[in-house]
């Protein structure tokens, strides 16, 4: 199955995915931003700001939609859900068991949410993504930082009382994340288990 990608705004069906041994490149990920309870960062943590997009099919979704379950922050951060299943035209919203339109932004593929955040965007189009609504824009779509956030900047509306990130532990967590997922090269990265 062929994967496809975005180049300078416009979606291509079809894109090289394996290094000069065959093995999978999993580039870095391109938005970055950073929410914070106070605001300090420019993004303020707020109920109803935020929207996560999803497939239960990704394992790095699925650890963004855990924690935001386990703090009990359904009703502060929206969901949507596209199919488990992705082709040549991307990840799309259909209408199977576990899938959640987009009712923010009306999106079919969610390429077109990638457009509407950088309409010259050229990348892949993965998931997790956590939007801003107010700002219309990705924040992030990294879901290692999108569940640190979680964890730690939205306390105030969370209904679960759970340190995920407890001082004691943070060096052993980030040291089992880094064995999984390593950085091989120039930002490029490579799921260890892959
Ligand atoms: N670094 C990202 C990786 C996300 C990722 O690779 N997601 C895959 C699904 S498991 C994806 O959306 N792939 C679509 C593509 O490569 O076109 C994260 O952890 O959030």
């Amino acid at each position: 199955m062929g994967l496809g990608i975005l180049k300078d705004g416009q979606w291509v069906s079809q894109r090289d995915q394996e290094d000069s041994e065959g093995k999978f490149i999993r580039p870095s990920t391109t938005f970055r931003n950073h929410i914070t309870s106070d605001g300090s960062s420019g993004l303020k943590a707020e109920a109803g700001r935020y929207h996560l997009y999803i497939s239960w099919a990704c394992p790095w979704a699925c650890r963004t939609a855990i924690i935001r379950q386990l703090k009990g922050l359904q009703d502060v951060i929206g969901l949507s859900v596209v199919a488990a299943e992705i082709d040549q035209n991307s990840w799309e919203f259909g209408d199977e068991p576990g899938c959640i339109p987009d009712t923010v932004n009306g999106t079919q593929y969610l390429w077109q949410l990638y457009l509407k955040a950088d309409p010259n965007y050229s990348g892949r189009v993965t998931v997790p993504v956590l939007w801003d609504i107010q700002n219309a824009t990705i924040v992030n779509n990294e879901s290692r930082e999108i569940i640190r956030m979680f964890d730690t900047e939205f306390n105030a509306f969370a209904k679960q009382n759970i340190n995920f990130y407890p001082q004691h532990l943070q060096k052993v967590i980030d040291e089992t994340i880094d064995t999984i997922y390593q950085p091989i090269n120039n930002g490029v990265y490579r799921a260890g288990f892959l």
